[in-house]
């Protein structure tokens, strides 16, 4: 055949009424590994832009392969009906699932009607073998780090493929990709999008790392991710990299090394939204620090989970509640923004066989740790940016998942119902208005900042909305939140009338 085979690698819409504008990182790395002469790989991602499902269509009816990157969610139900459509052109066409969502869960996966093949972890060497396998007609059996399923549906996993070192990959072939679609806005700035590193060496327990990379962990080498941002910088006039990594602040020598050769370049370049662990960033000298915020590190996202000392132990988080307070405390002094993110509902064993009732106590507690080591942190002040609460949703493949189904959490069954995310069986209406609450409401109202740089209209309702914020705070009281009500419904007016969205406040 002196054609090119070609190969659709789709990247889907990760909820019903929402496009991604993400870089789709995963397909990059993927067809970074194809031997562009003999294969022909089309990267194609959801979309408002354009009919991109009939473009699928049309794209499949000769193609290799189909391939899908799914996280565990609403990924699933849109790659389910973008196949079926595919199916009907071309019903032999082998269907590949990669990425998350297939890597815990394979073998479930691949009793799907919509799964032939599954790509499980590290995809780039593995993805290469299995298109060479099946533009020979070879068979799967031996391919390390898949699973697949044959004519008669009998399911074969093969073993693990040994994780690799991320600069044994080649550079990503951006022309792949109009680079344009995927520039977000951040503050204003034109963003884009980056991950620098694959895996993590922790092991927390409510995370899905731990069970995907098994502990592994490799990072592109900083001359490589500079060449990348020298591309967004100067071909697409990039202001501010968004840093995805689930954990970037790993190994002070690379963090010290980067941030010194991205000062070199001079470039009108900030970024920000990196993940952190608090003790591991806590540990990195002033030096550091300061070498960190001359780069122009804009914040840092801290993973702070609870205030309670107990909690943080049982899920393995290696950090003591003091250690967030010193982190803020050093984010401050080097004026660096620090965001905390925590978890409410998490599950812990003495909650087993637990009355609803209890559980509403449970969460009660859970708050209000968080809010003890917030006022250690904000007390005075309420000098903080931003402050992250999310309640915790039992994902399938670690070891709070387990406890997630002895506490009652009844598992979806089949790839589909993976599809709809259920949340927690234990988390009740009153503790998902709270949440709301505290996010929409209460954080951005209660700082002491907040008056000052936002508020143009309707002052008398905004103080009023700040007094309401900090009274609860102060007193904890978290129920009847008419104020949130109202603030939703200024909002949602203010919306219609001036067309400016709610978060948009200057
Ligand atoms: C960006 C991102 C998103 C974007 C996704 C858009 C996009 N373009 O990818 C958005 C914001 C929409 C998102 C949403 C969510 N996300 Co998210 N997200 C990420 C993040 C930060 C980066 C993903 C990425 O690009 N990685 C870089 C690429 C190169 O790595 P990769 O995806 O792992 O790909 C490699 C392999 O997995 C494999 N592979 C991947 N896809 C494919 C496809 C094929 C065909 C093949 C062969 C191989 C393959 O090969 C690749 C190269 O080795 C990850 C964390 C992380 N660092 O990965 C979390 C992460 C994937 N998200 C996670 C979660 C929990 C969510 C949410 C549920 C959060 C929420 N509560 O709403 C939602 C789910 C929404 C949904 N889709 O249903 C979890 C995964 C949980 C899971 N079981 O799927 C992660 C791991 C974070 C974490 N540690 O908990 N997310
Ligand atoms: S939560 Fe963060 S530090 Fe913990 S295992 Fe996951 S990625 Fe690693």
């Amino acid at each position: 055949m002196g054609e090119k085979h070609k190969i659709i690698l789709y990247s889907p819409k990760p909820r019903k009424h929402t496009f991604s504008s993400g870089m789709p990182y995963a397909m990059l790395k993927i067809a970074s590994m194809l031997d562009r002469k003999r294969f022909d790989p089309k990267i194609i991602s959801a979309t408002p832009k354009y009919d991109y499902v009939k473009e699928i269509e049309e794209e499949c009816k000769d193609a290799l392969c189909f391939a899908v990157r799914a996280l565990t969610g609403y990924d699933i139900i849109d790659a389910i009906s973008v196949i079926k459509r595919v199916r009907k052109v071309n019903p032999d066409i082998p269907i590949i699932w990669g990425g998350w969502h297939c890597s815990i869960l394979p073998k479930q996966t691949l009793e799907s009607e919509h799964a032939d093949i599954v790509v499980i972890a590290q995809g780039e060497r593995t993805f290469v073998e299995l298109a060479e396998r099946l533009v020979k007609k070879e068979s799967l059996k031996g391919l390390l780090g898949i699973g697949f399923k044959d004519k008669s549906g009998k399911i074969t996993m093969n073993g693990d493929r040994p994780f690799e070192n991320l600069d044994n990959f080649p550079p990503l072939p951006y022309d792949l990709i109009n680079v344009e679609d995927y520039v977000d806005n951040f503050d204003g700035l034109r963003a884009m999008s980056y991950v620098t590193t694959q895996g993590c060496p922790f092991a927390c327990k409510y995370c899905a790392e731990p069970m995907v990379f098994k502990q592994r962990w490799s990072a592109l080498s900083n001359d490589r991710i500079l060449k990348d941002w020298e591309f967004f910088v100067k071909e697409h006039n990039i202001e501010f990299m968004i840093i995805t990594d689930d954990n970037f602040f790993i190994g002070e020598e690379r963090i010290r090394d980067f941030c010194k050769k991205l000062i070199a370049k001079k470039w009108p370049l900030r970024w920000g939204r990196a993940q952190a662990r608090v003790r591991q960033m806590l540990r990195f000298s002033d030096d550091t620090w300061r070498l960190i915020k001359k780069s122009g590190l804009y914040d840092i996202q801290m993973g702070v989970e609870s205030g309670d000392q107990e909690l943080l132990d049982f899920i393995n988080k290696q950090l003591k509640v003091d250690e967030t307070r010193q982190f803020v405390e050093k984010a401050r002094e080097m004026g660096i923004r620090a965001t905390p993110e925590g978890i409410l509902g998490l599950p812990t064993p003495k909650m087993v066989g637990a009355t609803q009732r209890e559980w509403e106590a449970e969460w009660d507690r859970q708050l209000n740790s968080m809010f003890d080591l917030l006022d250690k942190c904000y007390g005075k002040t309420k000098d903080y940016d931003e402050i992250r609460f999310f309640a915790y949703d039992p994902y399938p493949g670690n070891p709070l998942y387990a406890l997630s189904l002895e506490l009652g959490f009844d598992p979806p069954k089949t790839l589909e119902e993976w599809g709809k995310i259920k949340p927690a069986n234990w988390i009740s209406n009153r503790m998902r208005t709270q949440l709301d609450m505290l996010m929409y409401f209460l954080f951005p109202y209660a700082r002491d900042s907040y008056q000052e740089r936002h508020i143009k209209r309707f002052k008398w309702l905004q103080k009023l909305f700040h007094k309401s914020a900090q009274w609860r705070w102060k007193h904890r009281f978290f129920d009847f939140p008419i104020e949130y009500k109202m603030y939703k419904f200024y909002t949602g007016l203010r919306t219609k009338i001036t067309g400016v969205s709610a978060t948009d406040h200057s």
